[in-house]
């Protein structure tokens, strides 16, 4: 039986891919942070079946100790501070955790265990102001924001430490992917939540920021599928993970009020505060090269993504209110 470790088990992410992982009969050994509470609600139907241990990308000694013990055959590096707007608030903290945690882990796989398969989540957010479009693998990244400039970082590292150490290191350069499970921050799960409590009476409105920004969003349970293809694969390498469409944020706000029977211009608010110093306007992706070699496709389309977090945001609120 397989170990894989998940660093982020208790994100979006680390969530639906231990799930995963789990069906397929790994033993899933989770990396969660010390907090004062606990934040295991994505994770809680799964608690008594993966191994818990505490652990920080701050902290190297955390994690060579985390090796040692597991002795993992994969390792997924999912967690991050992962939110972009947080990342020119911090973003110190921001290229602490999400660019120099990815060396501390890649060094402490070299010295633990160098055949350690290894994924690293890249992110689409590399090719902020786009240069191509659509994006693939060889598209060159222009980062708009910290969090965009620290992944580019981690990217990287990981391409470096397969060419120096002939390390079997994987990343998957990831569009948006959302859930029921996407934190409430992220704008389409602001939205779904905010049409959720309009329709029962909790909310008078929903304040919003760029409504033109476009994005390729795709369903997070679908995305785990190709991190682990790709750690299945012959050969390390890199691939763009996404539908291959894209969507303004205005249209996630037409689908998802829609669907509830309203109109999202009765309820939508434009605020500024939530505008961005620099934003990125447009991605799209091109993930031929993931259906080629890893035989890879999206099964949820834009539309049933709205609808799947549109019900499922009712649901939880309506119990709540019960
Ligand atoms: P998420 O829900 O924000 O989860 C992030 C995870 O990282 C959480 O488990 C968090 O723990 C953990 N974490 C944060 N700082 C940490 C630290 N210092 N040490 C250890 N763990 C820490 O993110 P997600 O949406 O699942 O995304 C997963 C990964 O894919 C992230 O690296 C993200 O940047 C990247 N990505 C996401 C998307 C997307 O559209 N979702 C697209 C491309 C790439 P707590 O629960 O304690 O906060
Ligand atoms: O914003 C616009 C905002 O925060 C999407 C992360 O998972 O995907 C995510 O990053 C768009 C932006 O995601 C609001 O300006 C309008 O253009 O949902 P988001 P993101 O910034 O694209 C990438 C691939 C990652 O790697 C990241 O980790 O929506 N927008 N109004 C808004 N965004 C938010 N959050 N809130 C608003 O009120």
């Amino acid at each position: 039986m397989p170990t894989a470790l998940i660093t982020g088990i208790t994100g979006q992410d680390g969530s639906y891919l231990a799930d995963l992982l789990l069906s397929k009969g790994y033993q899933v050994v989770g990396m969660v942070r010390r907090t004062s509470t606990v934040t295991f609600e994505r994770i809680a139907h799964i608690q008594d079946d993966v191994s818990i241990v505490q652990g920080d990308l701050h902290d190297q000694s955390s994690l060579v100790a985390m090796l040692e013990e597991y002795k993992p055959d994969e390792v997924y590096n999912l967690a991050a501070q992962s939110f972009v707007p947080v990342s020119w608030s911090q973003a110190v903290l921001t290229g602490e955790v999400t660019a120099l945690g990815v060396t501390r882990l890649l060094e402490t796989i070299r010295s633990v265990n160098p055949k350690i398969r290894f994924y690293q989540a890249s992110s689409s957010e590399m090719f902020g102001k786009v240069m191509e479009v659509p994006q693939t693998e060889k598209t060159p990244f222009y980062p708009r924001s910290p969090y965009g400039v620290a992944k580019v970082y981690g990217h990287w590292i990981t391409v470096n430490y397969r060419e120096s150490y002939n390390l079997f290191a994987a990343s998957g350069i990831l569009f948006n992917h959302e859930s029921p499970r996407r934190g409430l921050e992220f704008v389409t799960r602001k939205i779904t939540d905010g049409v959720a409590r309009i329709k029962m009476g909790l909310a008078k409105d929903l304040r919003l920021g760029n409504l033109d920004a476009q994005r390729d969003w795709g369903f997070a349970g679908d995305y785990v599928e190709a991190m682990w293809l790709m750690l299945q694969q012959d050969k390390p390498d890199d691939f763009v993970i996404g539908t291959g469409e894209t969507h303004p944020v205005r249209e996630f706000c037409e689908v998802a009020f829609g669907y509830a029977g309203l109109n999202y211009q009765d309820y939508v608010v434009q605020d500024t505060r939530f505008y961005r110093p620099a934003e990125v306007d447009l991605l799209i992706s091109n993930p031929a090269k993931a259906a080629r070699v890893l035989g890879w496709k999206p099964k949820v389309n834009f539309k049933q993504l709205a609808e799947m977090m549109v019900d499922a945001d009712l649901k939880r609120i309506r119990n709540a209110t019960i």
